[in-house]
Protein backbone atom coordinates (compact mmCIF):
# COMPACT_ATOMS: atom_id res chain seq x y z
CA UNK A 1 0.00 0.00 0.00
CA UNK A 2 1.42 3.46 -0.61
CA UNK A 3 0.87 6.21 2.12
CA UNK A 4 -0.31 8.89 -0.20
CA UNK A 5 -0.23 12.13 2.20
CA UNK A 6 1.62 12.89 5.13
CA UNK A 7 0.55 16.04 7.35
CA UNK A 8 3.15 17.29 9.99
CA UNK A 9 2.28 19.98 12.69
CA UNK A 10 4.38 21.19 15.36
CA UNK A 11 2.37 22.28 18.47
CA UNK A 12 2.59 24.03 21.84
CA UNK A 13 0.17 22.58 24.44
CA UNK A 14 1.23 24.60 27.69
CA UNK A 15 1.32 22.26 30.82
CA UNK A 16 -0.66 23.03 33.90
CA UNK A 17 2.58 23.24 35.87
CA UNK A 18 6.13 23.34 34.44
CA UNK A 19 8.12 19.74 35.06
CA UNK A 20 11.67 19.93 36.17
CA UNK A 21 13.71 17.04 36.23
CA UNK A 22 17.33 16.64 36.94
CA UNK A 23 18.67 18.81 34.76
CA UNK A 24 16.01 20.39 33.17
CA UNK A 25 12.58 22.21 32.89
CA UNK A 26 9.83 21.72 30.45
CA UNK A 27 6.76 24.32 30.17
CA UNK A 28 5.10 22.96 27.24
CA UNK A 29 4.43 19.87 25.13
CA UNK A 30 6.33 20.62 21.88
CA UNK A 31 5.45 17.55 19.95
CA UNK A 32 5.17 16.80 16.36
CA UNK A 33 1.84 15.28 15.29
CA UNK A 34 1.29 13.26 12.35
CA UNK A 35 -1.36 12.23 10.14
CA UNK A 36 -0.96 9.64 7.49
CA UNK A 37 -3.20 9.27 4.92
CA UNK A 38 -4.24 6.38 2.68
CA UNK A 39 -7.29 4.84 1.08
CA UNK A 40 -9.36 7.56 2.27
CA UNK A 41 -8.60 6.34 5.68
CA UNK A 42 -6.39 8.34 8.20
CA UNK A 43 -3.49 7.65 11.03
CA UNK A 44 -2.34 9.18 13.72
CA UNK A 45 0.61 9.79 15.77
CA UNK A 46 2.63 11.99 17.75
CA UNK A 47 6.52 12.26 18.09
CA UNK A 48 7.12 13.46 22.14
CA UNK A 49 9.90 15.76 21.20
CA UNK A 50 10.95 18.28 23.43
CA UNK A 51 12.57 22.03 22.45
CA UNK A 52 16.32 21.23 23.95
CA UNK A 53 18.40 18.12 23.54
CA UNK A 54 18.09 17.14 27.44
CA UNK A 55 16.87 13.50 27.46
CA UNK A 56 18.14 12.55 24.62
CA UNK A 57 19.64 14.24 21.41
CA UNK A 58 16.67 14.92 19.60
CA UNK A 59 14.58 18.60 19.88
CA UNK A 60 11.50 19.54 17.96
CA UNK A 61 14.04 21.49 15.43
CA UNK A 62 15.85 18.51 14.39
CA UNK A 63 13.03 15.84 14.19
CA UNK A 64 10.76 18.86 12.06
CA UNK A 65 14.35 18.56 9.85
CA UNK A 66 14.65 15.03 9.88
CA UNK A 67 10.93 14.42 8.88
CA UNK A 68 10.80 16.76 5.91
CA UNK A 69 13.89 16.16 4.14
CA UNK A 70 14.33 12.33 4.76
CA UNK A 71 11.86 10.00 7.12
CA UNK A 72 8.68 11.31 5.13
CA UNK A 73 9.81 11.43 1.71
CA UNK A 74 11.46 7.69 2.32
CA UNK A 75 7.91 6.91 3.50
CA UNK A 76 6.01 8.23 0.46
CA UNK A 77 8.19 6.09 -1.69
CA UNK A 78 7.64 2.88 0.58
CA UNK A 79 5.10 0.02 -0.48
CA UNK A 80 3.61 -0.73 3.08
CA UNK A 81 1.97 -4.03 3.51
CA UNK A 82 1.58 -3.89 7.61
CA UNK A 83 2.88 -1.52 9.97
CA UNK A 84 6.44 -3.41 11.06
CA UNK A 85 7.23 -2.32 7.65
CA UNK A 86 7.25 1.06 8.84
CA UNK A 87 10.77 0.28 11.73
CA UNK A 88 12.45 -1.76 8.94
CA UNK A 89 12.42 0.42 6.62
CA UNK A 90 13.81 2.95 8.58
CA UNK A 91 16.54 0.68 10.01
CA UNK A 92 18.44 2.35 7.87
CA UNK A 93 18.26 5.76 9.38
CA UNK A 94 20.27 6.32 12.74
CA UNK A 95 19.18 7.67 15.70
CA UNK A 96 16.16 10.19 15.78
CA UNK A 97 14.13 7.49 17.06
CA UNK A 98 12.00 9.85 18.66
CA UNK A 99 11.36 11.14 14.80
CA UNK A 100 10.69 7.72 13.19
CA UNK A 101 8.25 7.23 16.19
CA UNK A 102 5.71 9.52 15.31
CA UNK A 103 4.91 8.07 11.68
CA UNK A 104 5.76 4.36 12.52
CA UNK A 105 2.37 4.85 15.44
CA UNK A 106 0.86 6.48 12.84
CA UNK A 107 0.76 3.85 9.95
CA UNK A 108 -0.40 1.17 13.25
CA UNK A 109 -3.37 3.71 14.10
CA UNK A 110 -3.92 3.93 9.76
CA UNK A 111 -3.72 -0.09 9.63
CA UNK A 112 -5.92 -0.78 12.78
CA UNK A 113 -8.62 1.93 11.38
CA UNK A 114 -9.08 0.37 7.99
CA UNK A 115 -9.32 -2.92 9.37
CA UNK A 116 -11.40 -2.11 12.09
CA UNK A 117 -8.91 -3.53 14.78
CA UNK A 118 -7.98 -1.57 18.29
CA UNK A 119 -4.12 -1.07 18.42
CA UNK A 120 -3.70 -2.99 21.83
CA UNK A 121 -5.40 -6.02 20.31
CA UNK A 122 -3.17 -5.93 17.31
CA UNK A 123 -0.27 -5.79 19.59
CA UNK A 124 -1.43 -8.44 21.39
CA UNK A 125 -2.88 -6.89 24.83
CA UNK A 126 -4.25 -9.14 27.17
CA UNK A 127 -6.01 -6.04 29.55
CA UNK A 128 -8.74 -3.58 29.02
CA UNK A 129 -7.40 -1.54 31.75
CA UNK A 130 -4.24 -0.59 32.84
CA UNK A 131 -1.92 0.74 36.04
CA UNK A 132 -0.61 4.03 36.02
CA UNK A 133 0.68 6.21 38.14
CA UNK A 134 2.33 9.65 38.54
CA UNK A 135 5.61 11.31 37.53
CA UNK A 136 6.37 14.60 40.25
CA UNK A 137 9.27 16.77 39.27
CA UNK A 138 11.24 18.36 41.42
CA UNK A 139 10.00 20.68 43.67
CA UNK A 140 11.29 23.96 45.66
CA UNK A 141 10.51 22.41 48.97
CA UNK A 142 10.01 19.32 50.77
CA UNK A 143 6.52 21.54 51.73
CA UNK A 144 6.04 22.12 48.34
CA UNK A 145 6.44 18.20 47.43
CA UNK A 146 4.15 16.87 50.06
CA UNK A 147 1.51 19.09 48.71
CA UNK A 148 1.99 18.10 44.92
CA UNK A 149 1.93 14.30 46.24
CA UNK A 150 -1.03 14.85 48.55
CA UNK A 151 -3.23 16.29 45.54
CA UNK A 152 -2.12 13.09 43.20
CA UNK A 153 -3.08 10.66 46.39
CA UNK A 154 -6.15 12.61 46.68
CA UNK A 155 -6.82 12.21 42.64
CA UNK A 156 -6.53 8.38 42.99
CA UNK A 157 -2.82 7.66 41.83
CA UNK A 158 -0.95 4.56 44.04
CA UNK A 159 1.91 4.84 42.31
CA UNK A 160 4.19 7.75 42.57
CA UNK A 161 7.34 8.54 40.93
CA UNK A 162 9.78 11.42 42.46
CA UNK A 163 12.61 13.02 40.25
CA UNK A 164 15.79 13.14 42.11
CA UNK A 165 19.08 14.78 41.62
CA UNK A 166 22.32 14.71 44.34
CA UNK A 167 20.98 17.37 46.75
CA UNK A 168 17.19 16.56 46.49
CA UNK A 169 17.22 13.24 47.14
CA UNK A 170 17.38 10.91 50.58
CA UNK A 171 15.57 13.94 52.34
CA UNK A 172 12.37 14.49 49.81
CA UNK A 173 12.12 10.13 49.10
CA UNK A 174 12.42 10.13 53.10
CA UNK A 175 9.65 12.60 53.36
CA UNK A 176 7.40 11.12 50.90
CA UNK A 177 7.85 7.24 52.18
CA UNK A 178 7.42 8.74 56.75
CA UNK A 179 3.88 10.12 55.46
CA UNK A 180 2.76 7.17 53.01
CA UNK A 181 4.50 4.33 54.32
CA UNK A 182 2.74 2.33 51.85
CA UNK A 183 2.81 4.24 48.82
CA UNK A 184 3.69 2.79 45.93
CA UNK A 185 7.03 4.82 45.43
CA UNK A 186 10.58 4.70 42.72
CA UNK A 187 12.87 7.78 41.61
CA UNK A 188 14.17 8.33 38.48
CA UNK A 189 17.45 10.47 38.27
CA UNK A 190 17.70 11.04 34.29
CA UNK A 191 21.25 10.28 33.95
CA UNK A 192 22.65 12.87 36.86
CA UNK A 193 24.83 10.46 38.94
CA UNK A 194 28.33 8.60 38.25
CA UNK A 195 29.59 5.93 39.63
CA UNK A 196 31.85 7.13 42.30
CA UNK A 197 28.44 8.46 44.03
CA UNK A 198 27.27 4.77 44.53
CA UNK A 199 27.20 4.42 47.97
CA UNK A 200 24.68 7.81 48.05
CA UNK A 201 22.79 5.99 45.80
CA UNK A 202 22.74 2.86 48.48
CA UNK A 203 21.23 5.15 50.79
CA UNK A 204 17.93 5.12 49.03
CA UNK A 205 17.83 1.18 49.75
CA UNK A 206 16.00 2.18 52.90
CA UNK A 207 12.94 3.81 51.65
CA UNK A 208 11.28 0.03 49.97
CA UNK A 209 11.31 1.49 46.74
CA UNK A 210 9.96 -0.06 43.81
CA UNK A 211 13.31 0.62 41.41
CA UNK A 212 15.56 3.26 41.11
CA UNK A 213 15.31 4.71 37.36
CA UNK A 214 18.21 5.46 35.15
CA UNK A 215 20.83 6.67 37.42
CA UNK A 216 24.17 7.08 35.51
CA UNK A 217 24.88 8.50 31.75
CA UNK A 218 22.29 8.43 29.17
CA UNK A 219 23.98 5.86 27.09
CA UNK A 220 25.75 3.81 29.83
CA UNK A 221 25.06 -0.14 30.34
CA UNK A 222 28.61 -1.02 31.59
CA UNK A 223 28.72 1.10 34.83
CA UNK A 224 25.20 0.24 35.63
CA UNK A 225 25.77 -3.40 35.46
CA UNK A 226 28.83 -2.69 38.51
CA UNK A 227 26.22 -0.38 40.12
CA UNK A 228 23.27 -2.71 40.44
CA UNK A 229 25.86 -5.13 42.18
CA UNK A 230 26.34 -2.50 45.35
CA UNK A 231 22.24 -1.90 45.36
CA UNK A 232 19.48 -4.00 46.84
CA UNK A 233 16.73 -1.65 44.84
CA UNK A 234 16.31 -2.87 41.28
CA UNK A 235 17.81 -0.67 38.64
CA UNK A 236 15.57 -0.08 35.99
CA UNK A 237 16.80 1.79 32.62
CA UNK A 238 15.48 3.94 30.66
CA UNK A 239 17.39 6.65 28.35
CA UNK A 240 19.95 3.72 27.64
CA UNK A 241 17.64 1.45 26.08
CA UNK A 242 17.21 2.85 22.76
CA UNK A 243 16.67 -0.72 20.62
CA UNK A 244 15.74 -4.45 21.14
CA UNK A 245 19.59 -5.29 20.90
CA UNK A 246 20.30 -2.66 23.85
CA UNK A 247 17.95 -4.37 25.93
CA UNK A 248 19.63 -7.39 25.32
CA UNK A 249 22.74 -6.21 26.19
CA UNK A 250 21.24 -5.04 29.21
CA UNK A 251 19.82 -8.32 30.28
CA UNK A 252 22.85 -10.18 29.75
CA UNK A 253 24.96 -8.06 31.69
CA UNK A 254 22.44 -7.80 34.53
CA UNK A 255 22.62 -4.05 34.34
CA UNK A 256 18.91 -3.55 35.23
CA UNK A 257 16.20 -5.83 37.15
CA UNK A 258 13.46 -3.97 35.26
CA UNK A 259 13.10 -1.92 32.04
CA UNK A 260 10.72 1.11 31.07
CA UNK A 261 9.97 0.84 27.60
CA UNK A 262 8.94 4.05 26.20
CA UNK A 263 7.95 3.27 22.40
CA UNK A 264 9.01 6.62 21.04
CA UNK A 265 12.58 6.10 22.57
CA UNK A 266 13.11 3.13 20.50
CA UNK A 267 11.53 4.13 17.18
CA UNK A 268 8.22 2.58 17.37
CA UNK A 269 5.55 0.23 18.69
CA UNK A 270 7.47 -2.39 16.41
CA UNK A 271 10.70 -2.10 18.85
CA UNK A 272 8.95 -1.86 21.87
CA UNK A 273 6.80 -4.86 21.54
CA UNK A 274 10.54 -6.87 20.70
CA UNK A 275 11.80 -5.17 23.90
CA UNK A 276 8.86 -6.81 25.71
CA UNK A 277 9.29 -10.00 24.68
CA UNK A 278 12.84 -10.14 25.43
CA UNK A 279 12.26 -8.76 29.14
CA UNK A 280 9.82 -11.42 29.41
CA UNK A 281 11.97 -14.12 28.38
CA UNK A 282 14.30 -13.06 30.65
CA UNK A 283 11.86 -12.71 33.87
CA UNK A 284 12.40 -8.97 33.61
CA UNK A 285 9.16 -6.82 34.51
CA UNK A 286 8.78 -4.13 32.04
CA UNK A 287 6.50 -0.48 32.11
CA UNK A 288 5.36 1.78 30.22
CA UNK A 289 7.31 5.44 30.54
CA UNK A 290 5.98 8.25 29.31
CA UNK A 291 7.35 12.27 27.65
CA UNK A 292 3.93 14.18 28.39
CA UNK A 293 2.11 13.26 25.46
CA UNK A 294 -1.31 14.46 24.10
CA UNK A 295 -3.79 12.15 24.43
CA UNK A 296 -2.18 10.85 20.69
CA UNK A 297 0.53 9.69 21.98
CA UNK A 298 -1.05 8.85 25.09
CA UNK A 299 -3.42 6.24 23.60
CA UNK A 300 -1.01 4.27 22.39
CA UNK A 301 1.04 4.08 25.31
CA UNK A 302 -1.95 2.64 27.35
CA UNK A 303 -2.42 0.16 24.37
CA UNK A 304 1.05 -0.77 24.86
CA UNK A 305 0.80 -1.37 28.12
CA UNK A 306 -2.14 -3.70 27.74
CA UNK A 307 0.85 -6.15 26.73
CA UNK A 308 1.10 -9.34 29.54
CA UNK A 309 4.38 -8.48 30.80
CA UNK A 310 3.81 -5.05 31.84
CA UNK A 311 3.04 -5.41 35.29
CA UNK A 312 4.52 -2.00 36.84
CA UNK A 313 2.40 0.72 36.55
CA UNK A 314 3.20 3.12 33.93
CA UNK A 315 3.96 7.11 33.67
CA UNK A 316 0.70 6.80 32.04
CA UNK A 317 -1.36 9.64 33.79
CA UNK A 318 -4.70 10.80 32.91
CA UNK A 319 -4.85 14.09 30.68
CA UNK A 320 -5.89 16.32 33.40
CA UNK A 321 -2.86 15.83 35.10
CA UNK A 322 -0.60 17.80 32.46
CA UNK A 323 -3.49 20.16 30.30
CA UNK A 324 -6.40 22.38 30.47
CA UNK A 325 -7.66 20.92 27.19
CA UNK A 326 -6.04 17.47 25.69
CA UNK A 327 -6.24 17.40 21.70
CA UNK A 328 -8.40 14.13 21.95
CA UNK A 329 -12.15 14.49 22.01
CA UNK A 330 -12.46 12.10 24.88
CA UNK A 331 -9.89 13.13 27.61
CA UNK A 332 -8.38 9.85 29.52
CA UNK A 333 -9.59 9.58 33.12
CA UNK A 334 -8.03 8.23 35.96
CA UNK A 335 -10.47 4.98 37.22
CA UNK A 336 -10.69 4.71 40.97
CA UNK A 337 -8.17 1.72 41.44
CA UNK A 338 -5.35 4.15 39.38
CA UNK A 339 -6.11 2.75 36.23
CA UNK A 340 -6.75 3.75 32.52
CA UNK A 341 -8.98 2.37 30.26
CA UNK A 342 -7.67 1.17 26.83
CA UNK A 343 -9.45 2.46 24.32
CA UNK A 344 -11.23 -0.51 22.36
CA UNK A 345 -12.08 1.55 19.42
CA UNK A 346 -10.38 1.08 15.76
CA UNK A 347 -6.62 1.82 15.69
CA UNK A 348 -5.74 3.81 18.80
CA UNK A 349 -9.51 4.49 19.43
CA UNK A 350 -9.14 8.23 19.96
CA UNK A 351 -10.82 11.29 18.44
CA UNK A 352 -8.46 14.01 17.40
CA UNK A 353 -9.91 17.61 18.04
CA UNK A 354 -9.20 19.10 15.02
CA UNK A 355 -10.18 22.41 15.90
CA UNK A 356 -8.51 22.97 19.38
CA UNK A 357 -5.03 20.97 17.38
CA UNK A 358 -5.68 24.16 14.86
CA UNK A 359 -5.16 26.24 17.66
CA UNK A 360 -2.17 24.92 19.35
CA UNK A 361 -0.41 24.56 15.75
CA UNK A 362 3.36 26.36 15.31
CA UNK A 363 3.93 25.46 11.83
CA UNK A 364 3.06 22.97 9.46
CA UNK A 365 3.96 20.94 6.21
CA UNK A 366 2.96 18.65 3.66
CA UNK A 367 3.82 15.98 1.31
CA UNK A 368 2.31 13.80 -1.50
CA UNK A 369 3.30 10.57 -2.95
O1 LIG B 1 4.72 11.57 30.82
O2 LIG B 1 4.10 11.78 32.90
C1 LIG B 1 4.95 11.81 32.01
C2 LIG B 1 6.36 12.15 32.41
C3 LIG B 1 7.10 10.95 32.86
O3 LIG B 1 9.00 11.39 34.17
C4 LIG B 1 8.57 11.24 33.08
N1 LIG B 1 9.34 11.27 31.98
O4 LIG B 1 12.74 10.30 32.20
O5 LIG B 1 10.98 9.17 32.49
C5 LIG B 1 11.52 10.24 32.24
C6 LIG B 1 10.75 11.51 32.04
C7 LIG B 1 11.19 12.22 30.83
C8 LIG B 1 10.44 13.44 30.57
S1 LIG B 1 11.35 14.56 29.66
C9 LIG B 1 10.27 15.19 28.53
MG1 LIG C 1 13.04 8.30 33.04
Amino acid sequence: MKIERIEVRQIELPFLTPFETSGWREYANHSLIVRLEAQGEEGWGEAPVSSGPWYNEETTATALLMLREVLVPMLLEADIKRPEDVDALFQRVRGNRIARSGLEFAAWDLFGRMAGESLSAMLGGVRDRVDVGVSVGVQPSIEALLAVVDGYVAAGYRRVKLKIKPGWDLEPTRAVRERWPDLRLQVDANSIYTLEQADDLAKLDHFDLLLIEQPLAHDDIYDHAKLQKRLRTPICLDESIVSPEHARWALELAACRVINIKPCRVGGMTAARQIHDLAQEAGVPVWCGGMLETGIGRAANVALASLPNFTLPGDISASARYFAQDVVREPFVLNPDSTLHVPNGAGSGVEVDRDFLDTITKARFELTA
